[in-house]
């Protein structure tokens, strides 16, 4: 009996237990294909990124002797869609079983398991064996509970597996969680951090792309492309980044600076989305580092948090929230995303930073996605699954589980707070302190009337003057509502108006 194992373009784990001996009776099936390609437009970086690392994967289980079919996305038997290419094949090579790794995603969840009944074939799922948490993990934990506080799930996980917690099960240091101390802004010192991520011509991979008409955007030097596209490569960037880069990760989590784009990010994200390494490695590998190279516990633990913490819980989040977590709108935003996003063409410089940058590399750190350009949407109103899908397609490690929940989730508050505690939003003060934007910017950022005003100024008012009474009762926002009471009603009116001038001309400031 044949049986078919199907292999997504973000389950590139080669540890998985299905490798771990070799049945002839197994096809290990991948397909690159348009229907992939289009749900939403993507960054041309992405594509050629999952699409090369799907290749290597392809190439390495050959090399170990495993059974493939790989369908390129120029190869004529290529039908461009799951379903239809499944078809041929069970034909072909009279295949009688299919099993699959779960997907990430709830569109190919609910698509792989309907398998049996549109292809009348036995069908059995499999863990993707790559996070701590199963699905239904940070539901669990929650029970009831009205809101989700990434902290108590972090908490419970570093008791769980044991991570930098001292012998009598106290966390390492005394503290949980170092957050206080990762607000520093970057002023030129330490020394920017070296891109030492690994180099590629993708050429091939570029012109066949192009001349089967695959819709992308985003720039990208091919010849040039900077992303690991196999096991080894993201082995040798975690290595290199905790060499180089997590010492100072802790103090610049927050910073932003023209000159220094990733700061001393890591930019796992695109090798652990594909699943080419995994969590536990990054975890425990940078654990061990923390005594080896004697890093402060600030960074170790922040940077711990982002994957132990932050990512298993969005993950809980976005199981726990879908099918419909897409459709969340609680503001009731509708204003379309303005032409620059596809652009980078905006007065507003630390946008027109943020953005091109993400046009240009596939990337953008955390707080440029939280604090620039996700602050500007909500402040502005864009309406939330607009704002949705470009995330998705620009950014090369989105992912829909990962992508949404931290989008209308986190940056959005568009389901009404059941991930942040209250809208991740501020004035231009806050983009002010965390980066060097401001200085060179057409508009000023302590001025909130007039022609040089900081659009972040008065559109931060008003977005808390139209939504008072979603938002008034929030305990956390009680010092902005106080500050809006005591605000006399002709500054309230001008602040009103200047935001409205900016809203009316989007697509123009
Ligand atoms: P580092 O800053 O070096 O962090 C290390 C790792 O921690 C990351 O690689 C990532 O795996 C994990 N991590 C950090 N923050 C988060 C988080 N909030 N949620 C989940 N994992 C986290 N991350 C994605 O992987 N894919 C996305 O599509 C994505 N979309 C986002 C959209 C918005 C609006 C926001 C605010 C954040 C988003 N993030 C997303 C989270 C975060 O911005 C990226 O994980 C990070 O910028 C990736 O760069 P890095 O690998 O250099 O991360
Ligand atoms: C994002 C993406 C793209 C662009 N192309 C493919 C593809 O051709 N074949 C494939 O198997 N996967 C691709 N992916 C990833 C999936 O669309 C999807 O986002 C993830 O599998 C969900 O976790
Ligand atoms: Fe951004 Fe305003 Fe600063 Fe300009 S002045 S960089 S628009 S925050």
């Amino acid at each position: 009996m044949k049986t078919l194992r199907l292999l997504l373009g973000d389950q590139l784990n080669i540890n998985h237990s299905w490798f771990n001996d070799n049945d002839p009776n197994n096809l290990y099936v991948m397909m690159e294909v348009k229907d992939e390609t289009s749900y939403v437009k993507h960054h041309v970086q992405k594509i050629l990124g999952i699409f090369a690392a799907m290749r290597n994967f392809d190439a390495e289980l050959k090399q170990r002797n495993f059974s493939t079919l790989y369908l390129t996305i120029s190869d004529p038997q290529n039908k461009h869609s799951f379903i239809e290419n499944l078809r041929w094949i069970i034909k072909k090579y009279t295949i009688k079983k299919i099993e699959y790794q779960e997907p990430d995603e709830y569109r190919l969840d609910n698509l792989f398991s309907s398998f049996s009944k549109l292809l009348h074939i036995q069908v059995q799922p499999f863990s993707s064996e790559h996070f701590y948490t199963t699905r239904q993990c940070v539901m669990n934990f929650f029970e009831d509970k009205k809101q989700w506080r990434m902290e108590y799930f972090y908490r419970n996980m570093r008791k769980k597996h044991n991570v930098l917690m001292d012998n009598n099960s106290k966390p390492l240091g005394g503290k949980w969680n170092y957050d206080a101390d990762n607000r520093k802004s970057w002023k030129g010192k330490p020394d920017a951090s070296i891109d030492l991520r690994p180099s590629h011509n993708l050429e091939n991979i570029f012109n066949e792309i192009s001349q089967e008409k695959i819709n992308f955007f985003g720039k990208c030097d091919y010849k040039n492309f900077r992303w690991p596209i196999n096991r080894a490569e993201s082995l040798e960037l975690l290595e290199s980044f905790i060499r180089t880069n997590l010492i100072y990760f802790g103090d610049y989590q927050d910073a932003m600076h023209d000159k220094n784009w990733f700061l001393f990010h890591s930019f796992l994200s695109f090798a652990l989305n594909t699943k080419m390494i995994s969590p536990m490695e990054v975890v425990e590998r940078t654990e061990k580092a923390y005594e080896e190279y004697a890093l402060p516990l600030s960074s170790v633990e922040g940077f711990i948090r982002q994957i132990l913490g932050w990512r298993e819980y969005i993950r809980g989040i976005y199981w726990s929230a879908m099918p419909g977590y897409e459709k969340n709108n609680y503001f009731n935003h509708q204003r379309s995303l303005a032409k620059w996003f596809w652009s980078g063409n905006t007065n507003m410089n630390c946008l027109a930073n943020s953005i091109n940058q993400s046009l240009d590399q596939a990337y953008a750190h955390h707080i440029q996605r939280l604090m620039v350009i996700g602050n500007f949407a909500l402040l502005a109103g864009i309406k939330p699954e607009e704002i949705h899908q470009w995330y998705l397609g620009i950014y090369i490690d989105a992912f829909e589980w990962v992508e949404l929940p931290n989008t209308l989730g986190m940056s959005q508050f568009a389901d009404g707070g059941q991930l942040a505690s209250k809208p991740y939003v501020s004035s231009a003060s806050y983009i002010n302190k965390m980066s060097n934007y401001c200085k060179s910017c057409h508009y000023d950022s302590k001025v909130k009337i007039g022609d040089k005003a900081c659009p972040f100024n008065s559109l931060y008012w008003n977005f808390f003057e139209t939504h008072k009474d979603k938002l008034a009762t929030n305990q956390r926002l009680g010092i902005v509502y106080n500050q809006l009471k005591r605000m006399d009603s002709e500054q309230k009116k001008q602040l009103v108006d200047q935001s409205q001038i900016y809203l009316k001309n989007i697509d123009f400031i």
